[in-house]
């Protein structure tokens, strides 16, 4: 008997980013009017630089160009979590990283579902931030149990997503019908509710407490609370975005305009004020509101190392010991130009990058080198002197806990800020979530050895057949 063929963990990710954009796009149709702007700026971006369309078309695949790159949920126990794990690597998606946001006072705790891998990232580079409530931060004790009692009593999962989650673990994988139902089914979890779990009376303490307390309690499930496409010119996006009628955070994150593109910059729009019904002692249904979902645009740039991480942060910090961004945007320009500045000292070629060790590489054969008889002991300098060896820049593809923080706060209000005692606690998120997260920084380190190691080999070989 032949087994059936299985679809690849990428293509159901691929299905499933798909669903969840359209999906979007019908909730929130001020997202699907940034995707049309997005999109306008990617096709003049690439229209005026035909070098950089050349790149793009080698490196990537074009016509995704303006594809969501990310989205973000945020769950409200453990047990929510550690099945998020199982149904996310269904898709392929695996935790990368820890980020605490406690100190950016948001009472959570994060990890990035992503694809690992250059290829599985070229097929299709959806990942899910996904941030888990730390209750332990509430002060309030009674607020606490209710809450923690609140959210016991919800399955945030179908009955359908959990058996196919079971039925792919224990295959190995899941055939083209059950991949389509496990799309449809895993996409509920999702999906917006607009009936509250808890009276207008509860949902005020909770709200009171931290806006975001009262967005993971309140309702039935972790509503997916923006996604995110990726643009070539994130400036322009963000000049552009009032002309289209929706409302800019007030600055964009992380590092400023540079010519060679570090990490991650992102902003996004407003969140929305959505209208939401809260059920009286009666049985009847009351009017109200919530603000959680917005959209946002980022543009990634090279991945750094430790050293070039370290250097990274304390030129942010000093631009924000200088002008601390006001969320409304009164004092943008000035925050923008101390940014700038504080930056300076980070070298803005690749070269420099490179020879100071602040970026990772990747590294291969140039035209030249692979004809060339060269010695393969060399040192990679001297291959690189010779013009035998050519490194471009490894993409940093996680997410930046300042800014994270900076995106939270932009949409929960200017009134949200909150001090809360620093307590990064990733044992206590990693036993919760059933699983290590991978280090960032050794993934890119071996992305960048692998490079090296492929080139050494190719010349060896070379060498060989002489
Ligand atoms: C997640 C915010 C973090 C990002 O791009 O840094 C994030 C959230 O608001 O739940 O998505
Ligand atoms: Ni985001």
């Amino acid at each position: 008997m032949t087994q059936p063929a299985f679809v690849s963990s990428d293509e159901i990710r691929s299905m499933f980013s798909a669903a969840m954009s359209a999906m979007y796009r019908n909730e929130v149709p001020a997202y699907g009017t940034l995707m049309e702007l997005v999109a306008k700026v990617n096709d003049e971006t690439l229209a005026i630089d035909p070098k950089l369309k050349e790149r793009l078309e080698e490196t990537d695949s074009l016509d995704r160009i303006s594809e969501e790159r990310h989205g973000a949920i945020r769950l409200g126990t453990p047990a929510e979590l550690a099945m998020m794990r199982r149904v996310f690597s269904v898709m392929g998606m695996y935790p990368v990283g820890y980020y605490d946001l406690s100190t950016a006072g948001v009472p959570v705790h994060s990890t990035a579902f992503r694809p690992v891998g250059d290829a599985s990232l070229k097929r299709n580079p959806f990942r899910v931030f996904t941030s888990l409530l730390r209750l332990d931060l509430i002060a309030d004790e009674k607020l606490r149990a209710e809450a923690e009692a609140t959210l016991a009593t919800r399955q945030i999962f179908t009955a359908g997503a959990v058996e196919l989650t079971e039925k792919a673990e224990k295959q190995g994988g899941l055939t083209q019908t059950d991949a389509e139902r496990f799309v449809s089914k895993a996409l509920e979890t999702f999906r917006w509710h607009d009936k509250a779990r808890v009276s207008a009376e509860m949902y005020d303490r909770l709200h009171a407490a931290h806006r975001l307390i009262a967005d993971v309690v309140s309702f039935k499930g972790p509503h997916i609370n923006h996604l995110t496409p990726r643009t070539l010119d994130i400036d322009l996006v963000q000049a552009r975005m009032p002309e289209y009628g929706i409302a800019p955070k007030a600055v964009v994150e992380g590092p400023p305009t540079r010519k060679c593109a570090i990490l991650l910059r992102q902003t996004s729009f407003k969140a929305l004020n959505e209208p939401v019904l809260f059920e009286g002692e009666g049985g009847e249904w009351t009017e109200g509101s919530h603000t959680a979902r917005f959209g946002e645009i980022e543009q990634r740039g090279i991945a750094l190392t430790p050293k070039g991480r370290a250097l990274y942060d304390d030129l942010l910090n000093v631009s924000r010991k200088i002008v601390r961004p006001a969320a409304d945007g009164s004092n943008a320009a000035e925050y923008e130009k101390a940014l700038a500045e504080a930056f300076v000292p980070f070298p803005d070629t690749w070269e420099a990058i490179r020879a100071e060790g602040l970026g990772y590489f990747a590294y291969s054969l140039t035209e030249k080198g692979r004809k060339a008889k060269a010695d393969a002991s060399a040192t990679l300098d001297s291959l690189i002197a010779d013009g035998l060896v050519q490194f471009d820049p490894i993409v940093y593809e996680d997410f930046l806990p300042v800014s994270a923080a900076g995106i939270f706060q932009s949409n929960l209000g200017d009134d949200a800020t909150q001090d809360f005692v620093a307590s990064p606690n990733q044992q206590r998120f990693e036993t919760d979530l059933g699983a290590k997260v991978l280090n960032e920084f050794d993934h890119y380190a071996g992305i960048e050895q692998a490079s090296i190691d492929d080139c050494r080999r190719a010349l060896s070989a070379l060498q060989a057949a002489e």
